[in-house]
């Protein structure tokens, strides 16, 4: 017979094992009604999504015709890559004859793709950026893919779906995909912030860490300071300030799933502020910010677009975009400091010339 000792480590680690991403959804929700299996058949077509688009990157430079641009552009006026493209349908593909969700919108796709056949069943809305950090795909480089999950509100006859046009709190679930040595996993369904990391010899993911919390201060602060001269006075008054100060190291890897994931583990705040050319900054609110900001809270930290909560923006287009300031609550909470304290100053001079 097993040293007790020894068998309850064997317990453990093959409790670990199996605890894959669909049980740990049913946990979650302590329930078996239709409703939470559901959610995890849902959670679970992602993974599934996860994995397809985890082996696609895996193989790219092998393959002909996975790597590079199609030539086209898409809504935001950005060009395409192929990578976009296959993830984009990877998502659409996986959710066809599955009951589970009637819609789907995503930053590659001017309007959201309705799954007719599933909407009698299906209420739920998927959102998401299929490649998020589009730039390093072709360099081998880490990228990610978000996503967010919402419940239909009401009919959408036209197929205008404006009942997207919703704050981020809508959100049931939330999470992200970051492939990078490992495939790993994270999300939440509004209580805490989960990760898991695939394991390939089995095909499934498995819990890697429970309830993870953002330290409430970290060093890394992330952001192109390449924008330096496009963003206004707060934000480079921020940077000077990091830079004088002991304590503060850059990190930006051009794939916010990455730059985040980095912050959530360690502390720290990502940053990225409006321009002069975009005042609203690059990042798309429903597929990239809200979905983010949604796991920072959930995980203990903020996020703001710097002079509000995030998860209370509404946004006025499918494809609306915010300024972004997320990570630890203190570091975020300084970044707003700057931003408020200019503010405040140039009301200050304005109402001077007015008088
Ligand atoms: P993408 O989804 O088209 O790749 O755009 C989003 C990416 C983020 O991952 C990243 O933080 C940012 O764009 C990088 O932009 P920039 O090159 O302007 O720093
Ligand atoms: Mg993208």
């Amino acid at each position: 017979m097993q040293h007790p000792e020894a068998s309850s480590i064997n317990e453990h680690s093959l409790d670990r094992d199996c605890t894959t991403l669909s049980r740990h959804v049913l946990q979650q929700l302590s329930s078996f009604n239709a409703e939470a299996q559901d959610i995890s058949a849902i959670m679970n077509r992602i993974a599934l999504a996860a994995k397809l688009i985890s082996r696609r990157l895996s193989k790219a430079g092998l393959m002909a015709g996975a790597l590079g641009f199609t030539g086209e552009t898409n809504v935001q006026g950005e060009s395409v890559k192929k990578m976009d493209v296959y993830a984009n349908e990877v998502f659409i593909s996986v959710f066809k004859q599955s009951g589970l969700v009637c819609r789907l919108a995503s930053e590659e796709m001017d309007k959201p793709y309705y799954i007719p056949e599933n909407c009698p069943i299906g209420r739920y809305t998927l959102l998401y950026d299929p490649i998020d950090g589009s730039s390093n795909v072709d360099i081998n480089l880490n990228v990610g893919s978000i996503f967010s999950l919402r419940q239909q509100q009401g009919e959408d006859l036209e197929g205008e779906a404006k009942d997207l046009l919703q704050p981020g709190d809508q959100q049931i679930a939330a999470g992200y995909i970051l492939y990078g040595p490992s495939t790993v996993l994270v999300y939440s369904l509004g209580k805490g912030v989960h990760s898991f990391i695939l394991d390939p010899s089995l095909g499934e993911f498995i819990l890697a860490e429970e309830n993870i919390q953002i330290p409430q201060h970290g060093p890394v602060y992330s952001v192109n300071e390449g924008n330096y001269w496009q963003w206004d006075e707060s934000i480079r008054e921020y940077i000077r300030y990091v830079h004088r100060h002991e304590g503060y190291t850059a990190r930006y890897s051009g794939a916010l799933v990455g730059d985040f994931h980095r912050i959530l583990l360690q502390g720290g705040v990502f940053l990225y502020p409006g321009t002069v050319q975009k005042p609203q900054g690059k990042l798309r609110l429903i597929y990239e910010s809200a979905p983010l900001a949604f796991l920072a809270e959930q995980a203990g930290g903020k996020a703001s677009t710097g002079n509000q909560r995030l998860l209370d923006v509404v946004p006025d287009k499918l494809h609306a975009r915010t300024p972004l300031v997320i990570g630890s609550t203190k570091d975020v909470e300084l970044v707003e400091s700057f931003i408020q304290d200019w503010t405040r100053r140039q009301l200050e001079t304005e109402s001077l010339i007015v008088t």
